[in-house]
């Protein structure tokens, strides 16, 4: 295939409810749209991850603005591409900037499943027809609104709660929540809030049988995640710090993780996300699909890539409804008694609404 076109639409939209994590506040995502075309007219979709500010990794909508209009697009734009694998390796010529790269390769994946009539699922080996889903829940003003929240998930059906943790609201929302909810499967993560000086209260958490606690120490470790790992019962997964399957072999190597949260984004891409995922299954490491509170086409993205077959816990690709008043596709992502099924349509197998995207798009540029 030759990318003959790239529309880059840039969208600012509102979340239904502020995010707040130890960081601060996210109240609105801004990203971009990417739509390629090819020579036989077929077009394919990518949605950019990357925050305003660089607190999760050091990327940021600007940084992404650059490195595709500058770099990653004049990549790719009238050259032959026979497989959507092959981007990752041209896409070497620049370094890091995940996020960055896996918008465009998204899109690039989405075109090469469209073009040979498959849905994205299929393209990349999923099998699952349904998949589990969990639910992220940000940091609340107080625990009894926490405690209202998680009640409110458990009853749509969610399969396990996640709640964000930080120093200093942690040991007793945790010992609260698992007072409510008794046998709710129940995860904390804490966005590499701690340091090994924590460790007698890490080791608390032990007491609530937790099903991991997500990325406790800093964002680029693995070596003090393996002692901590050593002393914990709970399973550690990471989630920052793994940005490659090279990342992952290391992590598992020493025993710094049993878990891993995949997101496509931080790790630069579904054919990186693939690899992790095949290695942890040889490994006996389950994984599970992240999220950056993606519209519409990047949690569609999402779910294919969940229906691999080691994603053996629930991810945190909440329903539509959940971050928008609406999202940008038809039909919305929709989460009936905490799963959602994979779509059977070609490529990511949901519409771009294009009236909804006019209504939250800032500006286009055009690759020709
Ligand atoms: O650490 O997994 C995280 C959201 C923004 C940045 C980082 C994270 C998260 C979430 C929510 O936990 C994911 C989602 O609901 O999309
Ligand atoms: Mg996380």
């Amino acid at each position: 295939m030759i990318i003959k076109k790239v529309n880059m639409r840039h969208m600012k939209m509102t979340l239904k409810n502020p995010f707040v994590t130890s960081f601060g506040s996210m109240e609105e995502k801004e990203f971009f749209l990417l739509e390629v075309f090819d020579e036989d007219g077929n077009t394919g979709w990518g949605e950019s991850a990357a925050f305003q500010s660089p607190w999760y990794t050091e990327e940021t909508v600007q940084t992404t603005l650059h490195m595709i209009r500058d770099f990653l697009i004049p990549l790719v734009i009238n050259k032959e591409i026979s497989h959507p694998d092959e981007v990752s390796k041209i896409f070497g010529a620049v370094r890091k900037n995940n996020m960055a790269k896996a918008a465009v390769e998204g899109a690039i994946w989405d075109l090469y499943a469209k073009r040979t009539n498959q849905p994205l699922s299929q393209a990349l080996g999923g099998v699952s027809e349904k998949i589990e889903v969990g639910i992220s829940i940000g940091i609340q003003p107080s625990i009894e609104k926490l405690l209202e929240i998680v009640s409110q998930n458990i009853e749509k059906g969610y399969k396990r709660i996640k709640v964000k943790i930080k120093r200093g609201y942690d040991i007793e929302v945790i010992q609260k929540l698992r007072k409510s909810f008794p046998n709710v499967p129940l995860m904390a993560d804490a966005n590499s809030s701690y340091t090994l000086e924590d460790i007698e209260l890490l080791k608390q958490m032990d007491d609530y049988h937790l099903m991991m606690i997500e990325q406790p120490l800093a964002c680029d470790d693995i070596v003090d995640h393996a002692k901590l790992q050593n002393e914990l019962k709970t399973a550690i997964c990471l989630d920052e710090s793994i940005l490659s399957v090279e990342d992952a072999r290391k992590a598992i190597e020493l025993g710094s993780t049993k878990i891993i949260n995949i997101k496509i984004a931080r790790v630069g891409g579904l054919t990186e996300a693939k690899k992790i995922h095949d290695l942890c299954m040889e490994q006996g490491i389950p994984v599970w699909c992240g999220g950056m509170l993606e519209a519409g086409i990047g949690r569609a993205h999402n779910i294919a890539l969940t229906s691999l077959p080691n994603f053996k816990l629930p991810g945190d690709t909440a329903g539509s409804s959940h971050y928008w008043e609406k999202d940008i596709i038809s039909p919305e992502i929709v989460v009936e008694n905490g799963y959602i099924a994979v779509p059977k349509g070609n490529g990511i197998g949901f519409e771009p609404d294009m009236q909804v995207i006019e209504r939250y798009l800032l500006d286009t540029i055009v690759f020709e």
